[in-house]
């Protein structure tokens, strides 16, 4: 690696200094490292209470100060990683050579060593990530909708203009941030190229425990394994949806218009599962209307899922993360709503920021971050640095994996539903859950496709809007409702580039919850079908997987990901096992008509 140290001079640049002019030793290292967690631990704290400040709170002064506790923390992140180079040469033990290695690779935003650049940039994620929280669509004057009320009219209208109209509102308000954020990618590859790294996409790249390349083509090889689930499922669903809209809607072997399947980003399409139920398979339940009906509140949502992990051994969530999480959407201010799970002390000071709408969408979403603050909490007695996931595939795949434990049988046993649906209401009950999840693969595998070349510069400034649809037409088979211009900037409708996020993770996840639920599922005993499967009160399986959790990232993620399923590489065929017998049957259902998409 290329590293260069700053150019401002430091005590610790004099000590550092004064290292290197004679050989380091461990003492050195082990001092280092001391120094760097406890600084770093301090200002992840501080920069943690002012990102929650700022992100439930959108106004310009929370952003300033976030910005600038954002600013010190990665600051001194970027200078430990480069002044660590010292110790390149040294033979180190395991756990300190990993710490090194997690302190050049752990950032997804490096500041450049230009104090007024670094400002900048981290000015600039603050203002894009709150212009997207504020984001709203005024129809007229008086009357402005918000993500939330827009989200609602996608899953829930069937009225083409309607949804094309709620389509384009939101959209409209990424245009503005075009211009900012190609600043900010210039800013941002600026400092990950003086850590050493070609751009911020090969930063991204390098935190998986393998060469970047190899990764990438990791990548490729699980999407081919799942590519022909999600074509035979987009081929049925374009036939549905062609019974509902007509063919003057949709056609018969092009993409699918991407404001009718339910979901702003097209990403997930369960909101349409009614349009494309299986007439005789229907499994007659649907849990939005059950949790309506019981008038569940918000809270309650949370208890839910809180219950699914303590019947798995795990202890309750303390006090503080009841009295400091924000569940409701407040009425008089704006907020980041976009779901996210907080680990403010790195010890238990865990919270879930929500705007949680009683719907079955938002009973998965819970379980998803819950997810990541049981395992923020599982990891807390590693060292500062290890307090991670083994990848970031992983936080994100721990709740989905207990969501898709949230079978008709759990729903009985916990008291939401009378009995359960019997096997051959199986395909209705699958080809929901494939709408989620089998929907959303290439929407996850597509969006830092495009990051990683708008950062390499292979997609050109002109080009940022069309390359998007390029990359949504080439992996997902779907085009924009009205034409779109360079004007444009539609990839930051979505709130992971907007808030700069990487976004590679959920593709990844979505392949490792499955994989996890297989073996957890073994190790509950269970025996049936896996969509029938829940580990729901099993002290085996809690145990099992609190054994990997409580890891961090103290080892390789393959040790991780061995220590619960035997298996040391990522293996679609979990989730292609999962959906086999929908395959099966959407091949039936498609026979004489279409499949794929021409533009
Ligand atoms: O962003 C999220 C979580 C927070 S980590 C709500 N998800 C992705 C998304 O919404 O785009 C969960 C699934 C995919
Ligand atoms: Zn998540």
């Amino acid at each position: 690696m290329n590293l260069r140290l700053p150019l401002f001079a430091s005590a610790a640049i004099l000590v550092t200094t004064a290292i290197a002019a004679r050989n380091p030793t461990l003492a050195d290292a082990k001092a280092f490292l001391k120094k760097a967690e406890t600084q770093l631990l301090a200002l992840s704290i501080d920069a943690s209470r002012a990102d929650w400040i700022k992100s439930t709170y959108i106004i310009d002064d929370s952003e300033a100060v976030a910005a600038k506790f954002d600013q010190a923390q990665i600051d001194a992140t970027v200078r430990f990683a480069k002044e660590s180079v010292l110790f390149d040469r040294l033979a180190l033990p395991p756990a300190e050579r990993r710490k090194i290695q997690l302190l050049k690779n752990s950032l997804t935003l490096a500041t450049p060593s230009d104090p007024a650049e670094s400002a900048e940039v981290t000015r600039l994620a603050t203002s894009l990530e709150g212009a997207y929280g504020k984001g709203k669509y005024c129809p007229q004057p008086s009357k402005c909708l918000d993500l939330e009320d827009l989200g609602r009219i996608m899953a829930n209208s069937r009225d083409p203009k309607e949804l094309a109209e709620a389509w384009n509102g939101w959209h409209a308000i990424a245009k503005p941030l075009r211009q900012p954020y190609q600043r900010f990618n210039t800013l941002a590859n600026k400092g990950a190229r003086e850590l050493g790294f070609a751009d911020m996409g090969a930063m991204w790249r390098s935190k998986y425990d393998m060469p970047p390349d190899e990764f990438a083509k990791e990548i490729d090889r699980l999407w081919e394994q799942v590519k022909p689930l999600y074509v035979s499922l987009h081929a049925y669903v374009r036939n549905r949806l062609r019974e509902k809209y007509g063919d003057s809607v949709v056609p018969a072997d092009g993409p699918i218009p991407a404001h009718l399947l339910g979901n702003m980003w097209a990403q997930e399409w369960d909101n349409i599962y009614p349009l494309v139920a299986p007439k005789d398979a229907d499994p007659g339940y649907d849990l939005t209307q059950i949790l309506k009906s019981r008038h569940t509140e918000p809270l309650q949502m949370v208890r839910y899922g809180e219950r699914f992990f303590t019947s798995l051994g795990f202890a309750p969530l303390p006090p503080s993360f009841w009295e400091r999480s924000l569940f409701v959407k407040p009425r008089d201010r704006d907020v980041v709503c976009h779901a996210s799970a907080w680990d403010v002390d790195l010890v238990d000071d865990v919270r879930l920021k929500m705007c949680i709408d009683i719907t079955s969408e938002d009973f998965t979403t819970i379980h998803h971050e819950l997810g990541h603050n049981f395992y923020q909490r599982a990891y807390n007695a590693q060292p500062f640095l290890f307090r991670d996931s083994a990848n970031d595939g992983f936080h994100e795949a721990i709740g989905d994996t207990i969501a898709l434990s949230v079978t008709p049988e759990y729903l009985v046993k916990i008291g939401l539903l009378q009995t359960a649906p019997d096997p051959s209401k199986d395909t209705g009950l699958l080809l929901r859950r494939a709408l989620a999840k089998v929907a959303f693969l290439p929407f996850g595998l597509l969006i830092d496709q495009y990051r990683w070349k708008v950062f390499s510069g292979q997609i050109p400034p002109g080009e940022m809007n069309k390359a998007w649809w390029d990359l949504k037409l080439k992996y997902q088979g779907v085009a924009p409702p009205s034409p779109r211009i360079e004007a444009d900037f539609d990839p930051a409708a979505k709130y992971h580039v907007a808030a700069n996020v990487p976004y590679m993770r959920y593709f990844l996840a979505d392949i490792l919850q499955f994989q996890f639920h297989r073996a957890l599922a073994k190790e509950a005993g269970c025996v049936g079908p896996l969509n029938r499967c829940s580990i729901y009160g099993n002290a085996a399986a809690g145990a099992k997987l609190n054994a990997m959790l409580r890891m961090g990232v103290s080892r390789p993620w393959q040790e991780a990901l061995e220590s619960m399923t035997g298996q040391r590489a990522m293996d679609a065929s979990a989730i292609i096992d999962y959906f086999a017998p929908l395959k099966k049957w959407l091949d039936e259902q498609n026979a004489g008509k279409p499949i794929g998409w021409t533009k």
